[in-house]
């Protein structure tokens, strides 16, 4: 028993070792015969915790107002940080109801003149109507929007830090979309036939660079929830499943399959549909699928109560690793 004990301390420790020397390293045999190493990075979720913090304290980012407007000039502050290549798109759009939007792409680039690109994408505006909250007295309330919106753009400001730090082998372009929670409330009738992701629409018909194109685009939304689940999207499986497979193959060698559960689900209307349609850059969509919820979506989806408590770190560090790995892994 005694030897017993201490033969398992001494394998612990070199175990110990051997996981200080080699972070995470895990390793496939992919069609081709050659080995190739998947290594977590240095994604760091206290700082992508702070970037979503950070968005939040402006309250709802609800396009024409104050908080809007100051996180638009935060958003384009914080990317200049990780490069000089900043672009904002500002453009104005109509709502579902007539309203004119003044909205604002903000796209941060990172090696500017390679060819083989990847696009990665969220939506930075949060919704006017927490019209899926259970008070109806609230559905016209606008939400901070901390999963839905902050979430994304939090991992990607921090995966912007990483290539600051170490420069992917390819071009990178984040593009922070505006007005895409702007839809109709639920049971009111739109004047428009995409009343959703106008940021999206508006960049997809009139890219930062002219004829723009990426070999992949990655959009993430809702990704900061407690033991979310991430399932194959339909629209993404439609457009792109060849880097549905790719991305959900990378996160299970990281070790996040309770994340990234390769089931099929439903199709969404969200930016990457107008990514995919309109600028034809096959992209796909890393969004939470909630089978317990009516909606399918994040359980404070649309209500008031999608605040920092929703936020956990180790959902953070999932997404966060398997995109940044992701895009390293391109050449
Ligand atoms: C619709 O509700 C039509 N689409 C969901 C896309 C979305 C909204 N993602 C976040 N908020
Ligand atoms: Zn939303």
């Amino acid at each position: 028993m005694r030897f017993y004990s201490s033969f398992l301390l001494i394998i612990s420790v070199i175990l110990m070792i051997s996981c200080k020397q080699a972070p995470k390293p895990t390793s496939d045999t992919p069609t081709d015969g050659a080995e190739v190493k998947v290594v977590a990075s240095d994604f760091n979720v206290d700082s992508a915790y702070n970037f979503i913090k950070q968005q939040a304290s402006f309250g709802p980012r609800v396009p024409n107002t104050p908080a809007h407007e100051k996180c638009a000039v935060w958003l384009e502050k914080t990317m200049k940080k990780y490069t000089k290549d900043v672009k904002v798109q500002s453009f104005e759009m109509k709502a579902f109801n007539g309203t004119p939007l003044r909205l604002k792409n903000i796209i941060g680039t990172f090696n500017p003149t390679a060819t083989t690109r990847i696009l990665l994408l969220s939506h930075w505006d949060s919704r006017p109507f927490a019209d899926n909250d259970p008070d109806v007295t609230k559905h016209r309330t606008p939400i901070d929007g901390v999963n839905d919106g902050a979430s994304g753009v939090g991992v990607l400001l921090e995966a912007a830090r990483q290539f600051s730090i170490k420069a992917p082998a390819v071009g990178v372009d984040i593009l922070f979309v505006d007005g895409e929670d702007y839809g109709a409330p639920q049971n009111e009738k739109s004047e428009i036939e995409d009343d959703w992701a106008l940021g999206a629409q508006y960049w997809a018909r009139n890219p930062h660079v002219p004829a723009y194109s990426a070999r992949f685009g990655i959009l993430l939304d809702m990704v900061g929830a407690e033991g979310a689940t991430f399932t194959l999207e339909g629209t993404s499986m439609y457009f792109a499943p060849d880097i549905m497979n790719n991305v959900w193959r990378i996160a299970a060698k990281l070790g996040y399959t309770s994340y990234f559960v390769p089931e099929n689900s439903n199709a969404i209307t969200d930016d990457h549909v107008y990514i995919n349609q309109l600028r034809q850059v096959p992209t796909i969509d890393i969004i939470q699928h909630d089978p317990s919820t009516e909606s399918g979506f994040y359980k404070h989806w649309h209500t008031i109560k999608d605040d920092m408590a929703g936020i956990d770190k180790n959902t953070l560090r999932a997404v966060g690793e398997t995109v940044v790995t992701t895009v390293y892994l391109e050449k």
